[in-house]
């Protein structure tokens, strides 16, 4: 049997640096593809992307036949979703459009166990993910292992960003660039401009102050190496839809030039 996948804190141990495979795709083969290719873990999007909660059980499988950790984006204010999700074994959950420190403590509550939040009890599969059996050894370390992350994407979360980073259990901050830059430009989509950038730079130092993982979205290669030379623990590479649907353009344009060339 493959080991357990390991805890997101364990991939980040050491200084050491993780990519983050973004699956918008349903299919639970995308990430376990994303999973063989060398991603450290896998983030199954339910909140853009097309996932449902048995495509969710379906991909945090797939992962865990390779051994790595999923981590699962729900919907913008489904906080109680995030411990349906943890019980089907994600390694984390990622929650958008936090915008305060009372956000990010109603979403902390359902994905930490008494006496830290509220979570309820029930991890069948979760406890089959993490191959243990006994009950009482699972709970003392959950509080540890699952990880609550939240999106830092608008222009309020900004202003709170301390107060959000100093909440009790919330374990890191993911950028979302895109909706940031609507938020801070008031209306211009620009997730690589200046104002973004220096916000990045901001939320990256923020989260080392208060001691939590700094996440970071990047749509492509060139900004995940800028991301990860900024010192990110996570980040992502593009997103399945959009590595797939260039990997096509290239395989085309590829055959076409040779077909088509002169001589
Ligand atoms: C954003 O850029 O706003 C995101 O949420 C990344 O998916
Ligand atoms: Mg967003």
């Amino acid at each position: 049997m493959t080991a357990a996948p390991p805890p997101l804190s364990q991939l980040v141990a050491d200084g050491r640096q993780a990519l983050l495979g973004w699956a918008e795709l349903a299919d639970p083969m995308i990430a376990g593809m994303m999973a063989r290719a060398g991603f450290d873990a896998i983030l199954l999007d339910a909140q853009h992307g097309f996932h449902n909660e048995a495509t969710v059980v379906a991909g945090i499988t797939e992962a865990a036949l390779c051994g790595k950790p999923a981590l699962v984006r729900v919907a913008v204010g489904a906080y109680p979703l995030a411990a349906r999700m943890l019980d089907y074994g994600a390694a984390g959950v990622v929650a958008p459009m936090i915008n305060t420190a009372e956000d990010a403590s109603r979403f902390v509550t359902e994905v930490k166990y008494p006496p830290l939040g509220g979570r309820s009890w029930g991890p069948t599969r979760a406890m089959q993910i993490q191959r243990q059996t006994d009950p009482q050894a699972f709970l003392a370390e959950q509080n540890a292992r699952c990880a609550a992350i939240a999106m830092i994407e608008t222009r309020s979360a900004m202003d709170n960003l301390d107060a959000i980073l100093a909440v009790e259990g919330l374990d890191g901050v993911l950028i979302g660039p895109g909706d940031l830059s609507i938020g801070l430009s008031g209306g211009r989509l620009d997730p690589v401009g200046t104002q973004v950038s220096q916000a990045i730079a901001t939320i990256l130092q923020a989260a080392r102050r208060n001691g939590k993982l700094a996440c970071a979205f990047a749509g492509t290669q060139e900004r995940a190496a800028d991301m990860v030379a900024l010192g990110f623990d996570f980040t992502t590479v593009g997103y399945d839809a959009k590595l797939i649907g260039d990997a096509f353009g290239s395989a085309v344009a590829s055959v076409r030039g040779r077909v088509d060339r002169p001589g």
